[in-house]
C-alpha cells in the first residue's frame, strides 16, 4: 500500500498513482509530473506493481554477443564517442571472414543472439550487410541476428537507391531476426539538431520500426537521456513510441539509455557530468508506467552499472540484458562497467533481489541448457 501523503516537495503523486491503481494510460501531464516529482520510492513502488503484475518474480536475461563490424561513421553525431573518420586513428572495418571470426569468438557459454551494429560507412556497399547476414545465418543458424539500427536501415536505403521495405525484406532473406533500438535519442527536433544532426529524423525512425513490424519482424526501442532534453522532451519521446505500438505491437522492449559524455563533442558543448543512480531509477520506473503497451522494460547494464541495473528489477525493469562480451559505444563514451558479464554472474545479480532468472533467445522464448545442447523453446 501507498502512503497516503502522496506529496515530496509540493509535488502531489496521488492522482497519478490513483491512475497507475487502476490500471488506466497515462498522459502527458501525468509524465511530466512524474518527472518533476523526486519521491523516488513512490514512483519506484508504482512501477514495480505493474511490473509484478505483468512477470511476478520472472526476470529475463540472455546470452549474447555485440559484433560492430565497423566504426566509421560519416555522421558525426555530438553524442556519439564511437564513430570516426575513415582515416582517424582508431578507425576500423571489418572483412566478412574476420566479422564472422570475431562472431566465434570468447564467448564463455553458447550464445543465443548477436547484436550487430555499426557506423555509416561512406564506401561499403549494401550488399556487405546483406552478405554478413546470410554468412552468420550459415556459420550460426541457431543464433538470432539483431541486426542494425533505424538510422542504419534508412542510411542503406539511401546509398542503395532501395526503398526501406526492400532493404529490410533484403535482409529479413538473407536471416536478420529483429531491430535494435537504437538511434532513436530524443525525437525532438530541438534537441536532435544539438545532439545528432547528421542522424534521421523521428519520422523516418518510426517509418523503419513501422515497416519492420509490417514485415513481421519485432523490434526494440532507446531514449537517450541526461543531456540537454527537458522532462516534456523525455514524454513526448514516449508517447511518440507508445502511439506506434499500439498501431503495430512490433515493440518488445524499452531501453532507457544514460548519456555517457567523456570523448563526445556534446561532453565539450555542455559539460555535465554523467547521470547518477537516482535519474537512472527513476527513467526505468517512468518507462514502465507510461510505455503501458510495451511487453519489457531493459535495464542495461553495461549503461547503469550492474549496482543500479539490479536494483532497478525492483523499479519497473523486468530485463537485464545479456553478456555482450565485447562493448564498444560506451566503453569509447567513458564506461567503467566491464565488457562482459557471464551467465552465473547475470543470474546472481538477479537472485539477491528475490527474484527468478529467466534465460530467453531474443523473441523471450525460454532457453534450456544441459551440459551439450542449448534450445530454444517455441
Ligand atoms: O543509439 C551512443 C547510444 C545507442 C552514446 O535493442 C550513447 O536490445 C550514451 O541502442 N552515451 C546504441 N549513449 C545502443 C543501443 C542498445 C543497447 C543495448 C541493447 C539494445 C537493444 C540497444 O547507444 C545509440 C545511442 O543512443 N549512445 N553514444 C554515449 N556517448
Amino acid at each position: 500500500m501507498l502512503p497516503s501523503d502522496l506529496v515530496l516537495d509540493g509535488i502531489q503523486l496521488r492522482p497519478v498513482a490513483e491512475k497507475v491503481m487502476a490500471g488506466e494510460r497515462l498522459g502527458f501531464e501525468d509524465a511530466v509530473t512524474l518527472f518533476r516529482s523526486n519521491d523516488l520510492l513512490a514512483i519506484g513502488y508504482l512501477a514495480n506493481s505493474v511490473r509484478q503484475k505483468l512477470y511476478g518474480k520472472l526476470t529475463y536475461f540472455n546470452v549474447n554477443r555485440h559484433i560492430n563490424p565497423t566504426n566509421v561513421c560519416v555522421a558525426s553525431c555530438r553524442l556519439c564517442a564511437f564513430g570516426r573518420k575513415p582515416d582517424a586513428p582508431g578507425a576500423y572495418t571489418m572483412a566478412l571472414e574476420e566479422a564472422f571470426r570475431i562472431a566465434g569468438e570468447n564467448w564463455t557459454e553458447a550464445v543465443t543472439e548477436f547484436h550487430i551494429v555499426g557506423g555509416l560507412h561512406p564506401d561499403l556497399p549494401f550488399q556487405y550487410y546483406v552478405d554478413l547476414i546470410r554468412g552468420l545465418r550459415e556459420r550460426f543458424p541457431t543464433v538470432h541476428l539483431k541486426a542494425f539500427t533505424a538510422v542504419e536501415i534508412a542510411y542503406y536505403s539511401h546509398i542503395s537507391k532501395l526503398s526501406i521495405r526492400e532493404i529490410l525484406g533484403n535482409l529479413k532473406e538473407a536471416g536478420l531476426g529483429s531491430l535494435p533500438g537504437g538511434g532513436a535519442e530524443i525525437f525532438a527536433p530541438a534537441v536532435r539538431r544539438v545532439i545528432c544532426d547528421h542522424k534521421i529524423g523521428a519520422y523516418t525512425w518510426l517509418k523503419v520500426h513501422r515497416t519492420a513490424h509490417e514485415l513481421g519482424l519485432h523490434s526494440n526501442a532507446t531514449m537517450l537521456y541526461g543531456h540537454i532534453e527537458s522532462a516534456e522532451d523525455r514524454v513526448d519521446h514516449m508517447l511518440q513510441l507508445r502511439n506506434l505500438q499500439d498501431k503495430t505491437h512490433g515493440f518488445q522492449t524499452f531501453i532507457p539509455l544514460a548519456f555517457h559524455p567523456a570523448n563526445t563533442e556534446l561532453g565539450k558543448l555542455v559539460p555535465h557530468p554523467e547521470t547518477t543512480g537516482f535519474t537512472d531509477l527513476k527513467n526505468v520506473a517512468i518507462s514502465r508506467l507510461v510505455l503501458d503497451n510495451f511487453p519489457h522494460i531493459k535495464a542495461y547494464w553495461i549503461m547503469m552499472t550492474p549496482r543500479v541495473a539490479q536494483v532497478a528489477l525492483r523499479f519497473g525493469a523486468d530485463d537485464i540484458d545479456g553478456t555482450v562480451v565485447e562493448e564498444k559505444i560506451y566503453h569509447d563514451a567513458g564506461a567503467t562497467t566491464p565488457q562482459a558479464m557471464t551467465r552465473q554472474q547475470l543470474i546472481r545479480l538477479i537472485r539477491e533481489t528475490g527474484l527468478e532468472p529467466f534465460e530467453r533467445d531474443t523473441l523471450y522464448r525460454p532457453v534450456t541448457r544441459s551440459e551439450t545442447s542449448v534450445t530454444v523453446r517455441v
